[in-house]
């Protein structure tokens, strides 16, 4: 198992559309294991391939109080919405923000198990904005896109901000050969 990178706003990668999976196989399975222990570490809900810098349609969610409920949809695919309901949410690529955004209410998705096998879902409350929120990101499309271009652009650069501190911190530590 390791601990995978997570991409955080405004990278440019997270913009990119991702892939159907073709091939569910021991790799894949490590890999949705790695998401897994990248995610229960954050700790975060919900992690998309997309945020890790692997542009397949791949999502894990845990949305339990106890955090022994992983979720792991494959190719998914939303068949049904109803209803609008509006939730605070936040991510692990844009750290420190949260904000309130419209999604539906409930929700049916069909999706592949890591065994390959398909399964069909319908779900409401966070776990139905969780999944919304995560297949966006395998579209490239991220919760502060529903935002105004000025609450957007003020996220954009107090994290520019954050980056540029952190690195300079990091260079000043790094011993000098
Ligand atoms: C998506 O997000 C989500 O800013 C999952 O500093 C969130 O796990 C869907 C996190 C809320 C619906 C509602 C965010 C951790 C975790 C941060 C997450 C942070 C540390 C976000
Ligand atoms: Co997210």
């Amino acid at each position: 198992m390791a601990k995978l990178e997570i991409l955080h706003f405004p990278d440019n990668r997270l913009r990119t559309k991702a892939t159907d999976i073709t091939a569910i196989d021991d790799d894949l399975r490590c890999f949705i294991d790695d998401m897994y222990e990248t995610m229960y570490d954050a700790p975060g809900i919900g992690l998309a391939a997309t945020q890790v810098n692997f542009h397949k349609r791949l999502i894990v969610i845990d949305v339990s109080e106890d955090k022994n409920e992983p979720l792991c949809f494959i190719n998914p695919i939303i068949t049904h919405k109803d209803g609008i309901e509006m939730m605070q949410e936040g991510c692990l690529s844009v750290p420190g923000f949260y904000e309130d955004v419209e999604r539906a209410e409930s929700i049916t998705v069909k999706a592949l198990d890591s065994q390959g096998e398909t399964f069909e879902l319908s779900t409401d409350g966070l776990l139905a904005v969780c999944i919304q929120h995560e297949i966006d990101h395998l579209d490239g499309k991220l919760f502060i896109d529903y935002l105004s271009p000025l609450k957007r652009n003020r996220i954009r650069k107090k994290l520019v901000q954050h980056h540029k501190a952190q690195s300079k911190e990091n260079a000043q530590s790094d011993p000098v050969l």
